[in-house]
């Protein structure tokens, strides 16, 4: 029987997961959807084929039809419900950050604890592009040695005018803070932030570069720029002892016309890293029916905001700020 699946949220990225989910993921049947907007929700609900709308999230969590539950709702909304989901003991996929805060990311990690089995992921679904995966296993395979220095480059077309300084980190850059744990199997240890001079027309502190020191001494650096213009571009070289790993460019095809040789790129991440986000939901799937965990855990979401704030505060104090973080519960050994 096809696992039922909860979408809570119904904005930008919880309408694309829903899409994905009825279209094209295996094993799974998207069965209902909850925004606190219901017209929004039944306007996905009619394009997706799903009869059951809530306005209430915790309703859909305990919605009968409801195996396992992802979490798409505005930031501050995530912790509440996560721990909800692990109340009624149903798997749940939550979108990056799994809490803003450290306590609430803590607090989730604690939960999953006393439940005594792993029913949390966190949406980094660059742990599922092609790209970062390649990277991954051609680091493993030993062939260039140790990594040494990872360079990341992290450009939107544009940010909406809400966005404020620090999001650059917790928003944008917590993508690389994750992945860059990921490849490396490191965790960091201290992090400085570096800013262009000021630009009058803009409070917005962008770009932004900031350098990161693993407990290892490998080092990491992020520009990360949100209002960049020409596109959506992501890129990634992995500095190893005898050779170089780069991420290759993501345009299927290069076009030539009116005297340029070009090489287009996406809009925005959903369609950069679509077949990341749609492996990452049949993953998720998939180790619901097996029950072997995978993807990011609860305490990947604690390390990647207990990271992002260490760099929030060197953004604000422009000095080099430690990264503190508790010991690893047994449930999360690698
Ligand atoms: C956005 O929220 C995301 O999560 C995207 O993956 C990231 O690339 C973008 O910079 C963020 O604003």
């Amino acid at each position: 029987m096809a696992l039922g699946i909860g979408v809570i949220g119904t904005g930008i990225m919880g309408s694309d997961h829903a899409g994905t989910l009825a279209a094209s993921i295996k094993g799974a049947r998207l069965v209902a959807l909850s925004d606190a907007d219901r017209e929004r929700a039944a306007a996905v609900a009619t394009v997706t084929g799903v009869e059951r709308v809530h306005v209430d999230g915790f309703e859909l969590i305990s919605d009968a039809s409801v195996d396992a539950v992802l979490i798409a709702s505005p930031d501050p909304t995530h912790e509440a419900l996560v721990l909800a989901c692990l109340a009624a003991g149903k798997p749940v996929l939550c979108e990056k950050p799994l809490s803003p805060e450290i306590e609430g990311c803590l607090r989730v990690a604690a939960a999953e604890v006393a439940a005594g089995r792993r029913l949390v992921q966190v949406g980094f679904m660059r742990r599922f592009d092609p790209g970062y995966v390649a990277m991954r296993e051609s680091l493993a395979s030993g062939a260039l040695g140790a990594p040494l220095l990872l360079h990341c480059t992290h450009r939107n077309a544009s940010a909406p005018p809400s966005f404020e300084s620090g999001m650059l980190i917790s928003n944008s850059a917590v993508h690389e803070i994750d992945i860059a744990r990921w490849l490396l199997d490191d965790e960091f240890e201290a992090v400085t932030v570096y800013r262009p001079p000021a630009r009058a027309a803009s409070a917005l502190i962008d770009p932004q570069f900031l350098v990161l020191e693993t407990r290892r001494g490998l080092l990491v650096d992020i520009e990360v720029f949100v209002n960049a213009r020409y596109g959506y571009d992501v890129r990634a070289e992995l500095v190893c002892e005898a050779g170089t790993l780069t991420l290759a460019p993501q345009a299927p095809v290069r076009v030539r016309s009116t005297g340029q040789d070009a090489s287009p790129f996406a809009p925005d991440w959903r369609a950069h890293f679509a077949a990341a986000y749609r492996a990452q939901l049949q993953a998720w799937v998939r180790s619901i029916e097996t029950g072997a965990p995978t993807g990011a855990s609860a305490w990947d979401g604690y390390a990647a905001t207990a990271t992002g704030a260490a760099c929030l505060e060197a953004l604000r104090s422009g000095e080099r700020a430690v990264v503190s973080l508790q010991e690893r519960p047994a449930l999360y050994d690698r």
